[in-house]
């Protein structure tokens, strides 16, 4: 089964204010041993599949920055530091630059008064779906546009803002490779979608459309028999991860890597 294939991520694991972070629901607060365990099975399973790890040091002052996904996006042609829609995660762009750095000397960057998310750009082969929701802005995602068209890709902008289910667009859509997607029934008819074969998750497996093509794997969030069971019978190898202290925080499989070819 053919995708684009990784080489490298970049992961932080939880801090001590994990619990104080960003989230739009009235769970639990995410227990704090629970959600290293979690993130140390996660960060194990990139490397199953073949994945050298830059494990970064947890930071106290931003309770999200486990959420790595969210503060770039890595291209197979270069990489580009977002700016968070949440005021409170502005300082993790620079937290995260010199990481990316190491692999990207020539770091671009969105600019004010752009705001964008990782989470909300979907990579399909090249084929770039932009969410414009509560983090991205219609500039952020324009600068997106324009910088990843220079580079001989192409996007297109899904806009999610009256959606109050999703946070980012990559909470209801993932690319598996193979022209394929994983995505909520809500997104499942939009036009920007319809040239990809779709994998639809049951209402009640939403969170699983969240999952993450890493090479000859695909992590798959557990607890959702049915989407396990569609991607298995398509030829899939699923790796099933424990995720619940995130799902609290309102972070699925994605945000927890920068996956680097
Ligand atoms: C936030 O609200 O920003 C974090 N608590 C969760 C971010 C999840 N990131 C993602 O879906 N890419």
């Amino acid at each position: 089964m053919a995708s684009q294939s990784f080489a490298h991520a970049i992961v932080r694991p939880p801090g001590p204010t994990f619990a104080q972070g960003l989230t739009r629901f009235d769970l639990d607060r995410p227990n704090l041993a629970l959600a290293r365990a979690q993130w140390e099975a996660y960060s194990r399973a990139l490397e199953t599949c073949g994945l050298t790890l830059t494990r970064l040091e947890p930071l106290t002052e931003f309770p999200d920055s486990t959420f790595v996904e969210d503060t770039a996006i890595v291209t197979a042609r270069g990489a580009i530091v977002s700016r968070p829609g949440a005021p409170s995660r502005s300082g993790e762009v620079e937290a995260i630059r010199p990481a990316l750095l190491a692999h990207f000397p020539d770091l671009a960057a969105i600019g004010a008064p752009g705001t964008l998310d990782g989470g909300d750009i979907c990579d399909a082969d090249g084929h770039f779906l932009i969410g414009i929701s509560a983090r991205t802005n219609p500039e952020g995602a324009a600068q997106l546009q324009a910088w990843l068209e220079a580079r001989g890709d192409t996007a297109a902008a899904i806009d999610i803002r009256d959606r109050s289910d999703i946070l980012h667009l990559k909470s209801g859509i993932s690319y598996l490779g193979d022209n394929r997607l994983a995505v909520i029934p809500a997104l499942a008819d939009h036009q920007a979608l319809r040239r990809f074969e779709r994998v639809v998750t049951a209402p009640d497996e939403a969170y699983a459309a969240n999952c993450v093509r890493v090479n000859e794997r695909v992590l798959i969030a557990a607890g959702f028999p049915g989407f396990e069971a569609r991607l298995t019978d398509l030829g899939y190898r699923p790796i099933v991860l424990m995720m619940s202290e995130f799902e609290k925080m309102d972070g699925g499989l994605s945000c927890l890597s920068l996956r680097i070819p």
